[in-house]
């Protein structure tokens, strides 16, 4: 499993993993998850030619049949001889609710990787004090920190964000607060520090130790803190428009929107997949927090005039008030893309139900 909190990087570290293993003769099977269907994830990594078997309406730990029913599915299709899951980012306690009970009950069948929990460095920089900056409230830091807290490896992520100094000063205040865990440092966009922290998920196994306390009412009122919306938008142009510059202006109109109630964006993604497109090709833009700026992932060669919009947007913001701030932002595109039209063909938003664990050991 590669865990850590929304926007931390996951998804992406696990394209570059998943082809390190890929080009080393492994087969590869990966597991997404969320707590609605319609996931831009499974769409970026389907992207990338891997076989992807998605989780939906609810964590792995509270899922945890649905996990070995997924590895069951891939197994079937493809015979992955290494799975990676990617688990919900707002979830933590997965040692105790996922690992140990895979170990238990399924021990003979796999060989459990040390958990890696992933931190995007502005974050975890915030979070730790060493500089000002928008944040989340005091029960939303509470999941971080057990993220944290529960990792066999820390890593930060993102590292060319860093200059060197911020990089080894957060080394520092991870390595003093969480002196269980290994520290690693990565970039997935320059390759920096991948080699090692892969040599150490591929050669050692997950080690037993005791599983940390949690209390379970901060964490559901923690998660519950966090507004969830994914939507499908079905889009339709009398004239040609380029797919990235519709999901920039989409990305700017709702993070002004969120910007001005006051409301923190944990991770806010979308995918344009077009209409006309046969190879299955998308464009897609990530959003990691409400001060930074939306940047663009994968792109369209060709301008298009068609295609499904896919939202996924996790803030800590009332879901009715980020479904009001989407189709406000909709509605609002009308000035700079003329003869648009977005329809909401399809939307789920609500808050994170209390998570209620298949299995706990401890
Ligand atoms: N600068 C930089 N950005 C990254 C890197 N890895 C991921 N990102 C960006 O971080 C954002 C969130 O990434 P994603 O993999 O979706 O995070 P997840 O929510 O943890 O799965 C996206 O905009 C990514 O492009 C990296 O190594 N460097
Ligand atoms: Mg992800």
């Amino acid at each position: 499993m590669i865990g850590g909190f929304l926007g931390a990087g996951k998804t992406t570290a696990i394209g570059k993993l998943a082809a390190h293993l890929d080009a080393l003769g492994h087969k590869v099977g990966l597991i997404t998850n969320d707590q609605a269907g319609g996931l831009v994830d499974t769409r970026v990594l389907r992207a990338q030619g891997f076989a992807t078997e998605e989780i939906a309406g609810g964590c792995f730990c509270c899922r945890f049949n649905s996990l070995v029913q997924a590895a069951g599915k891939l197994t079937e299709a493809s015979k992955p001889d290494v799975f990676i899951a990617e688990p919900v980012g707002s979830c933590t306690d997965l040692v105790a609710t996922v690992t140990y009970p895979l170990r238990r009950l399924y021990g003979d069948n796999f060989s459990i990787a040390p958990l890696s929990v992933l931190v995007d460095p502005v974050r975890a920089r915030r979070v730790l004090g060493l500089e000002a900056g928008g944040g989340f409230s005091r029960k939303v830091v509470y999941i971080f920190e057990k993220q944290l807290e529960e990792a066999d490896f820390i890593v930060i992520s993102k590292s060319d964000m860093l200059d060197g100094e911020a990089e080894a000063e957060l080394r520092a205040a991870l390595a003093a607060r969480f002196p269980d865990a290994e520290v690693f440092s990565i970039s997935a966009r320059s390759g920096a520090g991948l080699e090692e922290w892969f040599a150490a998920i591929q050669s050692r196994e997950q080690s037993v130790r005791r599983s940390m306390e949690v209390d379970y009412d901060v964490y559901a009122d923690g998660e519950a803190l966090l507004g969830w919306l994914n939507a499908t938008v079905n889009t339709r142009s009398s004239e040609e428009f380029e797919a990235s510059d519709l999901l920039r202006a989409v990305a700017r109109e709702v993070q002004n929107r969120l910007r001005d109630q006051g409301a923190e964006i944990a991770h806010f993604k979308m995918t344009f997949s077009p209409d006309d497109s046969l190879s299955g090709e998308l464009a897609s833009i990530n959003l990691v927090r409400t001060d930074a700026s939306p940047e663009i992932g994968m792109d369209l060669d060709e301008p298009t005039t068609s295609g499904q919009l896919i939202v996924n947007l996790r803030a800590e913001a009332s879901p009715d008030d980020l479904a009001t701030n989407v189709s406000d932002s909709l509605r609002s595109l009308a000035a700079a893309f003329p003869g648009l039209n977005a329809t909401i063909e399809h939307v789920e938003h609500f808050r994170p139900g209390r998570p209620t664990p298949t299995h706990r050991d401890s």
